[in-house]
């Protein structure tokens, strides 16, 4: 299988609007730069870094960072602070690695999508098939989302969009499906798999049995199969998508995070909250609806977009 890599600065920039708006022109807006910055000054700063959901540890360490920094500048406007802070965040997440290699030998790829009801699950597969697709590969979708009949419908419209093969049946049981389509998967030589599911909340333990279950009849059909799962997570819900990370994590494995909707939040500082804690790596995010808003997580180009 091959990877895409995908980001485009001019989209992401687009898509962080809003939070830019909260975060980068909040600061002009509300502190003076006076000469004397000011402890009150440094708590509007405060205030404003928090509003924008990067947390508390992360929101402490760039205050401390920029009060030892400013004493040695006279001249303390706008610029200076928006520089000091941008500067300060990119330390911070220079040192969090991104993946570089470019294939996997094994094949199918199967990526399990999981998540909250309306997260972005299937939109976000149907990105995924695109830039799979995109690049060279054969890619499946798979329909296991048997709770809602409407799902099904919706995946195969993104099927249709993106111009990939959906795996469907009558089926009941999830699992059954995620045997059939990977039977296929394999006898067919596909490239990548990707399963829709339907919304679960970690709370509710059948809907989380019936995940357990889905992963060992992967394992059973393709032994030894390159996996992921991939929490989806809105970010519009802003704390609570971290305690859904959390909640998940217990139960089932995580191997990756995708954060959608960026482009309808004004807290797109989650995504550095949750990348600076490092328990999980964010792989995707969704900057919009189209098929094209997808793209791969960078910190590093995170940041510089969001003060563009
Ligand atoms: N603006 C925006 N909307 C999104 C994004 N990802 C998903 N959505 C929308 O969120 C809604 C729910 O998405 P859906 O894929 O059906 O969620 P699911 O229930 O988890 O499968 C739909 O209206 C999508 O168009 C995104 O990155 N940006
Ligand atoms: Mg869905």
């Amino acid at each position: 299988m091959k990877l895409f890599k995908n980001i485009n600065f001019e989209k992401l920039k687009n898509g962080l609007n809003k939070s830019r708006e909260n975060l980068v022109n909040k600061i002009s807006e509300k502190i003076s730069g006076k000469a004397n910055l000011d402890e009150n000054e440094l708590e509007k700063l405060e205030e404003i870094l928090i509003s924008s959901d990067i947390g508390v540890p992360l929101t402490e360490k760039l205050i401390d960072e920029i009060k030892k920094k400013i004493v040695i500048h006279k001249e303390r406007n706008i610029t200076l602070i928006r520089n000091l802070l941008f500067t300060e965040m990119l330390k911070i997440f220079k040192n969090i690695s991104t993946e570089n290699f470019t294939s996997i030998n094994s094949k199918p790829f199967i990526y399990l999508i999981i998540g909250v009801n309306g997260s972005g699950k299937t939109t976000t597969i149907g990105k995924l098939a695109y830039n799979y697709k995109t690049i060279g590969n054969k890619v499946m979708v798979v329909a296991a989302d048997t709770f809602r009949a409407a799902a099904n419908e919706q995946l195969e419209v993104w099927a249709k969009r993106v111009d990939v093969p959906i795996f469907k049946n009558d089926a009941k049981d999830p699992s059954s499906v995620v045997y059939d389509s990977l039977e296929i998967a394999k006898n067919e030589n596909y490239d990548v798999v990707l399963i829709d599911t339907a919304g679960r909340l970690h709370t509710k333990k059948d809907l989380m049995d019936e995940l357990s279950k889905i992963n060992s009849v992967i394992g059973k059909v393709i032994p030894h199969a390159p996996k992921e799962t991939l929490l989806v997570l809105d970010a519009t819900s802003g704390q609570n998508a971290i305690i859904q990370a959390q909640e998940f994590n217990k139960i089932v494995n995580i191997d990756g995070l995708v954060i959608t909707k960026l482009d309808g939040s004004a807290k797109g500082g989650i995504v550095l909250q949750i990348s600076s804690e490092k328990k999980i790596p964010i792989k995707f995010i969704g900057v919009g609806e189209h098929h094209t808003d997808l793209q791969n997580f960078e910190a590093e180009q995170f940041i510089k977009a969001m003060f563009d």
